[in-house]
Formats: C-alpha cells, sequence, structure tokens
C-alpha cells in the first residue's frame, strides 16, 4: 500500500460527509485489458479507486455506504480475487478479503464471487446511488437486474435506490484541491520529469533517434523510482513535432530539427507533464527563435495568471490573445487581433487549450465548470500551462522559413496563497539556458 491508511481513512470520511446516510457509491478497479494475444498491458487501477481505497489490484469493487453503523458491518466493504496460490504463483500476489480488512481498512472483505449475493443487501434502503454507467457492460447488465429486483419486492418496504448519480461528480471535486501529501508526490514527479528532459537536451545531437531520447527520458523515470510514464512519451523531429500526440519517435533526427518532447512520470501514482521543444544542433534559426520566444512569452504570462483571482479560462483566453498578436506579427495570420479571436482564426496553428488539472490523473478530470462559469483556480490546485504553436510542412500560406516547426512549452503550475509556483521549475527553458545545454552531453552512469 502506498498510502497510508489515515490518509485513507480521512478521504473517506470526506468522502462519507459529502454522501449523507442515505446514499451508496459503488466503485470499481477496472479490469485488465488485452495487448497482444494473451499478454496484457500493466495494469493500472482506477485512479478513483485508488484515491478512496489504495487498493491496486484488478476487478476489485468497492462500496461505500455511510449509513451502515458498525452493527452493519460498517460503511466500507470491498470485494477482491480471492487468494489462490497457483495463480499468484504466475501473476502475482493477491490481497484476499482478509487483506481488504487487515491491510486496505475494509470494514468488510469479500471474494468477488459473492458480490451478486452481498450487493442487494448494500443496497437495501439506500435512496441514492453512485455508480459510474457504461464502462462495462456487464457490470451494467449485473446492476440493471439487481435495481429491478429490489422494486419489484412487494408488501416489504422500498428497498430500491430511486436516484442514479455519477460518483466523479463528488470525487473529482474533491480532487481537485490537493493536500500536502498530494503537492509532495507531484513535486517529485516534476522533479524527476525536469531531470529526464534536462538529460535529454544534454544527450540530443542531429543523427540519433527519437526513440533515443525516449529511452533516456524512460531510463530516468525508472531509475528515480517513478511507476511509469503517466502518458505515453513524445519525441518529435522536425514535422513530427507539429503532431500534438506524435508517440511514434522511430525517425532520425536531422540538423536544423526543433524536437518537442513532451513526457513526464508517475510517482505514488501523482503525474508530472512536462514540454520542451529544443533545436537539435543546440542553435535557434532566427525563424524558430521567434516562434519559440513568441510561446514562451504566453506561456510565462499564463503561469503569472495562475491564481485564485482567475479561471483557466481567462488564462486561456489571454495566453490566446499573446499567440494570435505573435502570430500576426511573424506573418501567419492577417486581419485585427479581435476578429483573428472572434472567428477563431488562431486554432489554425493553436488548435488546443493551454492547461488542465493534474494529480492523480494526468489529465485530472477535476471540474472545469461551477454554476455555468469556467471554475477559478483555487490555492491548492495544481494545473498545466502548455501552449503552443504549430505550423505544417505543406501550409503554404506560412512563411517558408517556419513551415514545418512545432513548439510547445509546458510547465506543471501550483496555485498559493503566495502565487504560483512553478514545479517542474528545475527544466529550463530560456533560449540562452537551452542552446547552453542542448548537446553539452550527458553520460549514462549505471550505480
Ligand atoms: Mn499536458
Amino acid at each position: 500500500m502506498r498510502f497510508d491508511a489515515q490518509t485513507l481513512a480521512a478521504r473517506r470520511a470526506r468522502l462519507y460527509e459529502q454522501l449523507g446516510d442515505g446514499a451508496v457509491m459503488i466503485l470499481r478497479a477496472g479490469a485488465p485489458k488485452m495487448r497482444s494475444h494473451d499478454t496484457d498491458y500493466r495494469f493500472r487501477a482506477h485512479s478513483d479507486m485508488v484515491y478512496l481505497t489504495g487498493f491496486e489490484e484488478p476487478d476489485a469493487v468497492a462500496v461505500f455506504a455511510p449509513g451502515r453503523s458498525a452493527e452493519q458491518g460498517g460503511p466500507f466493504t470491498l470485494f477482491v480475487r480471492p487468494r489462490d496460490p497457483k495463480k499468484e504463483q504466475w501473476d502475482g500476489r493477491r490481497a484476499g478479503a482478509e487483506g481488504a480488512v487487515d491491510l486496505y481498512g475494509a470494514d468488510r472483505g469479500y471474494d468477488l464471487a459473492q458480490l451478486d449475493e452481498e450487493l442487494p443487501k448494500l443496497l437495501e434502503g439506500a435512496s441514492e446511488l453512485h455508480i459510474e454507467l457504461g464502462r462495462d457492460s456487464a457490470f451494467d447488465a449485473k446492476l440493471h437486474c439487481l435495481l429491478a429486483g429490489l422494486r419489484r419486492r412487494r408488501g416489504k418496504p422500498p428497498a430500491n435506490p430511486s436516484v442514479l448519480r455519477d460518483p466523479r461528480d463528488l470525487i473529482q471535486a474533491m480532487r481537485l484541491v490537493k493536500s500536502d501529501d498530494e503537492i509532495a508526490w507531484l513535486r517529485r514527479a516534476s522533479e524527476i520529469s525536469a531531470e529526464a528532459h534536462t538529460a535529454a537536451m544534454r544527450a540530443c545531437r542531429p543523427g540519433m533517434h527519437e526513440y533515443e531520447l525516449q529511452a533516456l527520458i524512460e531510463y530516468i523515470f525508472a531509475r528515480r523510482g517513478a511507476t511509469a510514464p503517466s502518458y505515453n512519451t513524445i519525441v518529435g523531429a522536425g514535422a513530427n513535432a507539429t503532431i500534438l500526440h506524435y508517440i511514434e519517435n522511430r525517425d532520425p533526427i536531422a540538423d536544423g530539427d526543433i524536437v518537442l518532447i513532451d513526457a513526464g512520470c508517475e510517482f505514488n501514482f501523482y503525474a508530472g507533464d512536462i514540454t520542451r521543444s529544443f533545436p537539435a544542433n543546440g542553435k535557434f534559426t532566427p525563424a524558430q527563435r521567434d516562434l519559440y520566444q513568441a510561446v514562451l512569452d504566453a506561456e510565462i504570462m499564463g503561469i503569472g495568471m495562475c491564481t485564485a483571482d482567475n479561471s483557466w479560462l481567462d488564462v486561456h483566453e489571454a495566453t490566446v490573445r499573446s499567440l494570435t498578436q505573435a502570430m500576426v506579427d511573424m506573418g501567419l495570420l492577417s486581419g485585427t487581433l479581435d476578429e483573428l479571436i472572434e472567428t477563431k482564426a488562431y486554432e489554425k496553428y493553436y488548435m488546443h487549450k493551454t492547461g488542465h488539472w493534474i494529480g492523480i490523473d494526468v489529465h485530472d478530470p477535476n471540474p472545469y465548470y461551477a454554476g455555468g462559469h469556467a471554475a477559478k483556480i483555487p490555492n491548492g490546485a495544481v494545473q498545466t500551462i502548455e501552449p503552443g504553436l504549430y505550423i505544417p510542412a505543406d501550409d503554404e500560406s506560412a512563411p517558408a522559413e517556419l513551415r514545418g516547426i512545432g513548439i510547445r512549452i509546458e510547465d506543471d503550475v501550483l496555485a498559493t496563497a503566495a502565487g504560483p509556483e512553478v514545479l517542474t521549475k528545475a527544466c529550463p527553458k530560456a533560449v540562452s539556458e537551452i542552446e547552453a545545454l542542448v548537446g553539452s552531453g550527458y553520460t549514462l552512469t549505471l550505480p
């Protein structure tokens, strides 16, 4: 278990308070997914499940029923895969029903086989059920049968929850403001990610392949104890950098290319997310430098706006304004600034939003709107700021020297009462710093 028992118990107590005694919430860890024939992708449990239980095994089902007293078994029930020495020999250890209680603090632990029998009992008398539908059709069908069965009971008090709600509404709002522990893990994920990017810039020289930089980055993630990249590492050289989510990473890096690396690690479940763009040969051309500086100016301005006075949309709109002006100045767009913004003409070269919440998911699904308005940035929330400009190689309307260049610069920013704190600040981004760093050499040493 990677969260301590107290942290988890405190999170559940907050959840119970918001759920109220009449509600029941069901969360599921999810199932492994096939990668090829009989081998699966490495499993990672659903973030909400991990956040509230710390339980990482596949297929687990957690049921939270705040209204159940200790005599009734208590509010937290965990259904898990049974102990099985033969299967554990092949696929790893299992906590089992006993471990669910002893190691994970469940009030009751059951084998998954008992779910059909026990779940109706847990739902009895609940007025409201929080369950995410549409993720697993077999589970949805089971639940529909169960609810229909509860409704059919004649001559007995009503036993069915009559309101269905999505658990994400409650939990994702809880996850927006990070605790000190969470900030420490995000900070560590940011530091490791920054070290990896810095190493990649040092190591880069024309003639290498994109995958060599990916390998170095992911080596540093693993070496520093990160469990995995928090998303597929993007290393795009030249025109590949204009593809937002380019993950093939197979091409050689040419002299004169800008290399865009978007990579971050997951440390104790929490994500880092950094993008840097740099000249493969260590020296920006004047056109590359103009484009880079325009994005950097917008990024630094956006970071400065990560305070409780602003919404994420305020930050986005200010960034769009700054980048659109730069696009006019560089001959990419023509027209008045207001008109180009109004008609979204800037989307030709800047087609994504300026950032996203980050936490236990790299795109932390915390609320972006509250009461119909873009959500303000509360102190304790962490978000990325990541403006970019992408000029397709075949865009004949763009100045020739700008074609086939992609620039994105991304940092992870914690909003605090004292102002924005850049968690990824160890990763250089000023033009002079980048030019000094790229190609300066990185020697891989094994400890
Ligand atoms: Mn990002």
